[in-house]
């Protein structure tokens, strides 16, 4: 559009296009309104001037149509830019459930961006991706908050220590596009800036082809699992003093508070970084802190090799623990449940 001029980002996402639409609706209304009512004053002003020195004004008491009008207006506007402003909110920050989307772990530092490929690619303040495809990104920060933000695609968000937080993308068209980081992060926090290559599927192939030999995310966090030896108690064969992990990501679980929780990437990071905030249901609290054990890229090795732990195909094992807290050996679902329901985890 003002392609000559850089003073509008370009338009490199499916966001990008809906963000702008409702950005030129509300700078239109706002020029609209100061025309208006700039235009009436100036009017007013001038045609209702004092002509003489002795000259007051009528003095008016109210007139119900006229605030009324410009009272119901002004909210039906207002409204409209909410629903609408609303509608894009949920897009921009719910990312897609679909199984499609390449996900991608981002670790902020002081100052870098750091990037994890499940395949095992890692880059530093670059991040390639493929076009017309979603793209998931897992964020967490190794020491303060740094916030992504990519105004091509007009995504921004913050990038906290100690969480995962979610921001998805889709580009639109191949290309290399600016990363900045937008939250001051200590000396070096200008610096902190990359890019996000765009690049056709082909391209793309190629380019994570690249990268043979090195450890799939989930296979070096396989390593980090046994040489941590969290196979002790997580092993089908140990006596289960903790529960089975296979099948676990994106199931239910039940805990011992009674609640139910989803155990997604947030959790997983909590159960290795502090197990016992929340424990699972029949369990005794004996898993140990991995804190200060594990890096952050560690953990995402980790969390990637649980996601990767499929329940056995033939006889998915469900833990039922037993009433004086020690868990039981794994049973099948046709010996816990009667019904012999495809069990949910646990
Ligand atoms: C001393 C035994 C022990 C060791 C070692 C251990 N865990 Fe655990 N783990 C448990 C127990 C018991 C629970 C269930 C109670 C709880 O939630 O704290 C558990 C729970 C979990 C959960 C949540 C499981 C669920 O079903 O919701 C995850 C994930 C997990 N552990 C991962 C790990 C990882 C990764 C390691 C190695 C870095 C590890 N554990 C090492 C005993 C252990
Ligand atoms: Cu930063």
């Amino acid at each position: 559009m003002l392609s000559g001029i850089p003073l509008f980002p370009e338009e490199a996402s499916t966001l990008a296009t809906k963000v702008d639409a409702l950005y030129f609706f509300l700078v239109a209304v706002s020029a609209f309104f100061v025309v208006l009512i700039a235009g009436t004053i100036l009017y007013f002003a001038i045609k209702y001037r004092r002509r003489s020195e002795d000259e007051h004004g009528a003095s008016i008491h109210g007139a119900i149509l006229l605030e009324t009008v410009w009272t119901i207006i002004p909210l039906g506007i207002a409204l409209v830019m909410f629903i609408w402003s609303a509608d894009i909110y949920f897009q921009a920050y719910e990312p897609p459930k679909s199984n499609s989307a390449v996900n991608v772990y981002v670790l902020a530092k002081q100052w870098m961006w750091k990037f994890q490929h499940m395949d095992g690619q890692r880059e530093i303040n670059e991040l390639h991706v493929p076009v017309n495809t979603e793209i998931k990104l897992i964020m967490t920060s190794q020491d303060v908050i740094h916030s992504f933000f990519v105004p091509d695609f007009r995504i921004k968000m913050d990038v906290l220590p100690g969480r995962y937080r979610t921001l998805w993308f889709q580009a639109t068209k191949p290309g290399t596009y600016h990363l900045f980081c937008a939250e001051y992060c200590g000396a070096g926090h200008s610096r902190m800036v990359g890019q996000v290559i765009v690049m056709k599927p082909a391209d793309y192939q190629a380019w994570i082809a690249g990268g043979v030999g090195t450890d799939t995310l989930a296979a070096a966090g396989q390593k980090v699992f046994t040489n941590l030896a969290c196979v002790t108690c997580h092993s089908p064969d140990s006596g289960a003093r903790g529960p089975m992990l296979s099948g676990l990501f994106d199931q239910k679980v039940r805990l011992q508070n009674g609640q139910t929780v989803v155990a997604d990437d947030a959790y997983l990071r909590e159960s290795i970084m502090d197990p016992g905030a929340q424990v699972v249901a029949g369990y005794q609290p004996i898993m140990p802190t991995y804190q200060g054990l594990v890096n952050e890229e560690q953990l995402l090795e980790l969390i990637e090799y649980i996601k990767t732990l499929k329940p056995a195909p033939s006889a998915p094992t469900v833990t039922t623990p037993e009433p004086d807290g020690h868990a039981a050996a794994p049973k099948t679902p046709a010996m816990s449940s009667p019904a012999g329901a495809p069990a949910a985890h646990r």
